[in-house]
């Protein structure tokens, strides 16, 4: 018979592990609209801090696949200049150009 203490233990693990699951936000960038083209960024955020893409993935994006989580797309590194707001209903996830912001993003983080 496991003791209290192994027990409580557990349950304080299988919920830090379901705020993790929670606060997770898997995000897909292509270089094509309609999520064609290479794929520049597939990733899962484990929590809001800044992401900024590689030089060669830089200023290519014309699609974003946000999986039904909250994004904002930064025109400069380090999550500055112009920004854009992607999340179900909002954004111009399929095709950028239609919010100008085709082949800028240059970083990325959850909201
Ligand atoms: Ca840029």
């Amino acid at each position: 018979m496991p003791s209290r203490a192994v027990i409580l233990s557990v349950l304080i693990v299988m919920v830090a592990l379901c705020i993790d699951v929670s606060q997770s936000a898997k995000i897909g960038l292509y270089a094509d609209p309609n999520h064609t083209g290479p794929i520049l960024a597939f990733h899962t955020m484990r929590d809001r801090s800044c992401y900024d893409l590689d030089s060669a993935e830089d200023n290519r994006a014309s699609a974003v696949n946000t999986f039904g989580n909250c994004f904002i797309l930064f025109e400069h590194p380090k999550c500055k200049g112009r920004q854009m707001k992607v999340k179900p209903g909002e954004g111009c996830h399929a095709n950028l150009k239609q919010c100008n912001f085709d082949d800028i993003t240059s970083s990325y983080r959850s909201c």
